[in-house]
């Protein structure tokens, strides 16, 4: 399948770093002249400036067994010790790490000495529960301190972790549990969200009732004060036990390729995948592109990461890549609406936020609800944005830049994935020219290709598939278990080359747009066309919330273009007392900015899309809708109800 774009929407602006910000810039344009002169010299240079190592290593990759690769492998370090102790040591002990903000409101300072404090006595409470090295300890809980405390304490003693989303089913955590045949749990009693108390502790219960048996202790942090109960000589309180536990803890040393963590991603079948994370490498890759991707000052900046700990974001970039660097973030419990749908902008302004790292889904809501909220909070101490988590359109690339940024900082859009553990495509900011709506280059040290389905590379506007081409200290070491699965799903097409499964294309100046998973490309009538393209355009009208795109199947053009679109509050109105006009402005508006082709064969109007809890938008299941199918498995949608309002508005 060669993926070609015959219609690119592009946001022809571009935005040079202004001369203030590229002057104060940590990034150099030497960093990608020394990665194209020496590659594996220069990640070998990243790994002994930004990390400390018990033992150096003298061998910097093994690739004699791909798609296996080792990295620094005859090094030693301790995670937990480079996020933690060597700050301390270092005179940085007073500095906070976390400015915790609950949802309802309390919030709590830590400090790096708090912090390696506390790490401390929980490492030596799971070694006191016989927790040991290469040990997994399932991890449960909301986005409190305590789940960066607990991440830490498991590296420390060389444990596994497994972090399990908090919004996940009992279902989902038995299997998890299952898989990783986990040894511990860490839990808490419940979480707030929502302006509610959502208990954790009974589903835990739930999920060890159906699971193996693996679980010989449940370690349980009071957070809601909910009623539940502890089972005797299983489980007990965090606050007993990390709380009496002491504040000495000896770390030791482990290889580099010595498991970091796990952590399940779904697949394109329904099982989901363990990606496996090494220590070495993986520290290496978050705290450079954690650096230099956010140019982070870290005596000054305010670093705040609205991704939760339960998915790759939080682990690269809520504990490993801001705590290896000794930053300052902001850790927020809660979302974005409560108590009031300015809740975020209030926390930049309380902790003078200057790098915010957010993704397009949470963007566009923002949007929706226009520009008046924001602008009741002081922003000024932002002076830099990221974007990750899918193609971010220019329309809201824009919104973000201009709305939240004041217009004149940069906005740096990353991909990257489960697997790949850290950035790997962005603008370093303060050197790129930013383009709204591209990822733009390879960060230093990434080699990255576009392919045809028969492995050829793709010149010019024609879209492919991308690979990445060389192998790179952050990539996943494995899928837990299950090596031929590994191997399947990334190498088996092209080789020693790893299948990311996105569609890319290269532009005349070398910059990279992503166009979605390679499942989500149409083809209609001959003519391939991208699902992010025509979102992005269906975004840009200015009645537009949010928009998804689905290629369904149709008699004469083989595909089809649906749109599901949320209309904007200010324009609900309207568009009610007239549906199918609004449906028609919309279809017009797409041909209008893309061509004929690209016109929808139906836009649906809708009030919400159907999300996964990472707000990822299932558009398998509107395919299902689209095609007039039964709707397929809606588990792991962040509301399973969704599905059903969505049918009755198409109706
Ligand atoms: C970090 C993360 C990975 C998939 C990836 C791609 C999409 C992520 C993106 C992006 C376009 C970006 N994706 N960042 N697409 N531009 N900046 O999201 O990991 O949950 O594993 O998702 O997300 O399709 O393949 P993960």
């Amino acid at each position: 399948m060669t993926v070609q774009i015959d219609h690119a929407l592009e946001e022809i602006r571009r935005f040079r770093p202004s001369p203030e910000f590229a002057a104060q810039s940590v990034a150099d344009p030497a960093l990608y002249e020394a990665a194209n002169a020496d590659r594996l010299g220069f990640w070998a240079d990243q790994a002994r400036e930004l990390l400390t190592w018990h033992k150096p290593f003298t061998r910097t990759l093994d690739w004699s067994n791909p798609p296996f690769a080792r990295w620094f492998d005859d090094g030693e370090l301790n995670v937990a010790v480079n996020c933690l102790d060597r700050h301390v040591a270092a005179g940085l002990g007073d500095r906070v790490a976390i400015h915790f903000e609950g949802e309802p409101g309390d919030s709590r300072d830590i400090t790096y000495a708090e912090l390696t404090d506390e790490v401390k006595r929980a490492a030596n409470v799971l070694e006191g529960l016989g927790v040991g090295t290469g040990d997994r300890v399932a991890i449960y809980l909301p986005m409190i301190p305590e789940a960066v405390v607990a991440m830490l304490a498991v590296a420390r003693i060389g444990a596994i972790h497994s972090v399990v989303f908090g919004g996940f089913s009992s279902d989902s955590l038995a299997s998890r549990i299952d898989d990783a045949e986990a040894k511990l749990v860490i839990t808490a009693d419940g979480g707030y969200r929502k302006g509610r108390v959502f208990p954790l502790k009974p589903t835990v219960d739930e999920a060890i009732g159906k699971s193996a048996g693996s679980v010989e202790n449940v370690l349980v942090v009071q957070r809601t004060g909910n009623d539940i109960t502890l089972e005797p000589g299983r489980d007990e309180w965090w606050h007993d036990t990390v709380g009496a536990a002491a504040s000495e803890h000896e770390a030791t040393a482990f290889e580099a390729e010595h498991p970091l963590f796990i952590l399940y991603t779904s697949g394109t079948t329904g099982k989901p995948k363990g990606v496996v994370h090494s220590s070495g490498g993986y520290l290496t890759q978050v705290a450079f592109t954690h650096k230099y991707v956010f140019d982070l000052h870290p005596e000054t900046d305010v670093y705040w990461c609205t991704a939760d700990v339960g998915w790759v974001t939080g682990h690269s970039y809520v504990v490993y890549g801001p705590l290896a660097n000794g930053a300052t973030q902001v850790l927020y419990e809660g979302t974005p609406d409560t108590p009031h749908p300015g809740r975020w902008w209030e926390i930049v302004e309380k902790y003078k936020v200057s790098i915010l790292y957010t993704a397009p889904t949470a963007i566009r809501s923002f949007m929706k609800l226009g520009r008046q909220i924001p602008h009741e909070f002081n922003l000024r101490s932002l002076r830099l944005l990221g974007s990750v988590g899918e193609p971010i359109n220019p329309e809201a690339w824009i919104w973000y830049r201009h709305v939240i940024g004041g217009g004149s900082i940069p906005v740096v859009d990353t991909w990257w994935q489960t697997e790949t553990g850290a950035i790997m495509i962005s603008a370093l900011p303060g050197i790129t020219d930013l383009k709204p709506g591209s990822a733009q280059v390879p960060i230093p040290g990434i080699s990255i290709d576009i392919l045809s389905d028969d492995g050829t590379p793709v010149e010019g506007e024609g879209g492919g598939l991308l690979v990445v081409s060389e192998p790179w200290p952050s990539m996943l070491r494995g899928i837990w278990g299950d090596p031929e699965r590994f191997k399947e799903t990334y190498w088996e097409k092209f080789g020693d080359k790893y299948f990311a499964g996105d569609g890319a294309r290269r532009d005349e100046d070398g910059d990279i747009w992503l166009l979605g998973r390679v499942d989500d490309v149409m083809n209609v009538s001959g003519h391939r066309l991208s699902t992010a393209e025509i979102e992005s355009s269906l975004v840009a009208h200015p009645w537009t919330a949010e928009a998804a795109v689905v290629g369904a199947s149709d008699e004469t053009t083989g595909q089809a273009v649906v749109a599901f679109v949320i209309l904007k509050a200010s324009q609900a109105d309207v568009a009610s007392a007239d549906v199918a006009a609004a449906s028609e402005e919309l279809r017009k508006h797409v041909a209008t900015q893309i061509g004929a082709i690209a016109r929808p064969r139906q836009v649906f109007i809708v009030n919400e899309l159907p999300k996964t809890r990472s707000g990822k938008i299932m558009r398998r299941l509107l395919r299902d809708l689209a095609e007039g199918r039964q709707i397929g498995d809606t588990t792991t949608l962040a509301d399973t109800s969704i599905m059903q309002i969505i049918s009755e508005q198409v109706k």
